[in-house]
């Protein structure tokens, strides 16, 4: 499959560039999740979990308007759920994913039908598994293009060749096990083995079959449209490719204002659309995706190597190193703040704007701390507490296994054994949220609980993210499903309401699906509720998602059929 695509250039696109504008189509893809033989690092060969074998998943391409279908058929010996990285769901919460959010898992031996249409949005999306640690393996591209056509892109120059570039992590142990390890024992899953571009870690690690690297063929003189994905369980990446530079055009599928930069960073959970012109001599460049640590404070301990793959123009001569970018320090959070606060949306007629009027305001601690041992952590050490994580320091967890999942419970009106409707609008107390001289055990401490927020049907949410200096400062991608939403301000420190509102960007703010809030510091985001049903807000790294950083908006029904969470369909797994 990868040779196929490496290729791709030496086809006539004509069908994707000149096209003109098409009916809505149905796009059905068969997933059959099941195991695939795999050789990486220069390890022997390893059983992991794959979409139809192959790492990354397969691509599924459709139009604005389109119809998706995916059969999901479970042949693995997990239990299987996937999501749909970015798309609203509208009129379809029950495809949205998350394991007892939204559905029940898919178990072993057992299939279910994702239907959805992929409405009012274009770009680069993904799918990824949404239970335990399985999205390390299992997740691909979901590419949305204009009705239009790839000429309908509202940039330019239009791009001749389009390629994706998937970021992810790779470990050599089964990532199940590591998962069902930290949970039993309250100790984090360790760091990746290695960072991986379009599943392959490249050459820095001395084991450099050919196999091992990406290969991006370009022609000089042609523009080519990166659809760059951090797939990475719980990395943000630095991109560079040597001896060019990127345009951003587009970010989480909403178009921002063309953007100049020479790296791109890209948290977990992000995408990022950027020409890139092949303007250089015919050779060879390595293209590098480097950590970008965040972590102050007692920090995790992370893998500082690189993944790289190499673009090479047709012609270019044979043998010698590619040239390399020079690399930013994994602690640059200059850079990656200035990439990410300065992307601002293009606006576009007839598109959604940053909504004004506010009905809910919420102020809403993230970041770690502790909490006793859970009664099923079979190998806690109880005589000390673990990490936890939280939201206004209420602390998620799922549902159990065997309950119904929480858009069941919702649909049914069952909720009491559930979840409850407490989740609160500000943190129990407030206090230095940013000072070292907070991080006290009794700030830390926090308690498990499955709360959600219940919003009526269109009400317009403003929500500030403050990351707290427990434990350690760091930058969590907060995703949330079943909107995007629009980053009004970012910054650094407490978030100080009065200095901080007259530099709302009321204009053009960027739109994302994940907001990567600044290390130590705050972001701004407002939505509009306009999608009845369960919808999982969380950060995009694993492992503070498995220790509660998460909560769920329980939106209500509108006033018609076509605003009301419909019946589930008919294959909806059960508990
Ligand atoms: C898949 O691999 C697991 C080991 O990881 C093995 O137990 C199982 O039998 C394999 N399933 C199939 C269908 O090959
Ligand atoms: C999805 O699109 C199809 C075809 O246009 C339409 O029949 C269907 O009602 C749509 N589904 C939802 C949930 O909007
Ligand atoms: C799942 O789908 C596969 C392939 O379509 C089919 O062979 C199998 O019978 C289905 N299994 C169930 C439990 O429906
Ligand atoms: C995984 O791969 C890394 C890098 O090659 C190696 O250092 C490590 O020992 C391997 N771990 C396991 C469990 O095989
Ligand atoms: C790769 O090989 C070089 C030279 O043999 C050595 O210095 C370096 O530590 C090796 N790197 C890794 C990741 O094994
Ligand atoms: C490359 O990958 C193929 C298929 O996975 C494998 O058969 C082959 O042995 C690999 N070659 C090298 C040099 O690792
Ligand atoms: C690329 O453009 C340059 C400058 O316009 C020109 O000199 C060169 O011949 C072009 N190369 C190819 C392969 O088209
Ligand atoms: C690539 O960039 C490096 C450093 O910026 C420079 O030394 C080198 O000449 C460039 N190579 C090409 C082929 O442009
Ligand atoms: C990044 O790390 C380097 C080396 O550890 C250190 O000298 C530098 O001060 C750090 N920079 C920031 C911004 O923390
Ligand atoms: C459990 O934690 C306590 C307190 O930190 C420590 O003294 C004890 O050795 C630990 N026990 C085990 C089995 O790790
Ligand atoms: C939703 O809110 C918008 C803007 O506030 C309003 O124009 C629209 O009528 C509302 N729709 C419903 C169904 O309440
Ligand atoms: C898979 O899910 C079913 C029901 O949803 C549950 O009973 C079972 O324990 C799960 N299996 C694992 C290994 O988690
Ligand atoms: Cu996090």
């Amino acid at each position: 499959m990868k040779k196929a695509m490496a290729w791709a250039w030496l086809l006539p696109l004509g069908l994707v560039f000149f096209a003109s504008v098409a009916q809505a189509a149905v796009v059905e893809h068969t997933f059959n999740v099941g195991n695939l033989s795999i050789s990486q690092l220069c390890q022997p060969a390893r059983i992991i979990t794959a979409v139809n074998g192959q790492l990354p998943g397969p691509t599924i391409e459709a139009r604005e308007g389109d119809t998706v279908v995916v059969h999901l058929v479970n042949q693995s010996p997990y239990n299987m759920t996937i999501h749909w990285h970015g798309v609203f769901q509208r009129g379809s919460p029950w495809a949205d994913g998350p394991s007892m959010v939204t559905q029940c898992p898919v178990q072993p031996g057992a299939n279910y039908t994702y239907r959805f249409n992929v409405t009012d949005q274009e770009g680069t999306l993904w799918w990824h598994a949404h239970i335990s640690f399985h999205r390390a393996t299992v997740y691909g591209a979901l590419l949305i293009r204009p009705r239009g056509g790839a000429a309908a892109y509202p940039f330019s120059p239009k791009p001749h060749r389009e390629e994706t570039v998937i970021l992810g992590e790779w470990w050599n142990a089964s990532v199940y096990d590591l998962e069902r390890m930290a949970f039993l024992t309250g100790n984090p899953a360790g760091p990746a083995d290695a960072y991986t571009i379009n599943g392959k870690p490249g050459d820095s690690d001395n084991c450099s079959t050919a196999n091992q690297t990406y290969t991006f063929r370009v022609r000089r003189n042609e523009t080519y449209l990166l659809r760059i994905i951090n797939a990475a369980l719980n990395t943000p990446m630095f991109l560079k490719v040597a001896n060019h530079s990127f345009t951003v055009v587009a970010a989480d599928a909403a178009y921002t204002t063309p953007y100049e930069t020479d790296v791109v960073v890209v948290a977990p959970g992000q995408t990022v659309d950027a020409l890139m012109a092949a303007g250089s001599a015919a050779g060879r460049y390595y293209m590098e995706a480097s950590p970008y640590d965040s972590a102050v404070g007692a920090t995790p301990p992370f893998n500082p190597t690189t993944a790289t793959a190499v673009v090479e123009y047709a012609g270019a001569p044979a043998g010698g190193e590619p040239a390399k970018p020079p690399r930013p320090p994994s602690n640059d959070t200059a850079t990656a703040f200035r990439f990410l606060s300065n992307l601002i949306a293009l606006v576009l007629p007839g598109k959604p704007t940053v909504p004004l009027a506010v009905d809910t305001r919420m102020f809403v601690t993230v970041g770690l701390g502790v909490s006793d041992c859970q009664p099923d952590q079979l190998f806690c050490n109880r005589s000390r507490t673990v990490f936890s994580s939280s939201m206004n320091n209420a602390s998620f967890v799922l549902p159990a296994l065997g309950k119904p999942s929480m858009l069941e419970a919702h649909y049914r009106n069952e909720s009491a054994d559930v979840y409850t409707r407490d989740f609160p609008d500000r943190p129990p107390l407030a206090f230095d949220y940013t000072a070292d001289a907070s991080n006290t055990a009794t700030l830390q401490y926090t308690t498990k609980s499955t709360k959600v927020r219940t919003l009526r049907y269109n009400e317009t949410v403003e929500m500030v993210l403050q990351n707290t200096r427990l434990i350690a400062k760091e930058s969590h991608p907060m995703h949330l499903h079943g909107f995007n939403f629009f980053v009004l301000a970012q910054g650094f420190g407490n978030y100080d309401e009065a200095a901080a509102a007259p530099g709302f960007n009321l204009v053009n703010p960027q739109e994302r699906n994940t907001v990567a809030v600044p290390t130590g510091g705050w972001a701004v985001i407002r939505f509009v509720a306009n999608n009845p049903g369960m919808w999982f807000m969380h950060c995009h790294f694993d492992a503070h998602l498995d220790l509660g950083l998460g909560m769920v908006f329980e939106v209500q029904d509108g006033p018609t059929a076509e605003t009301s969470v419909p019946p589930p369909p008919l294959d909806l797994p059960q508990c």
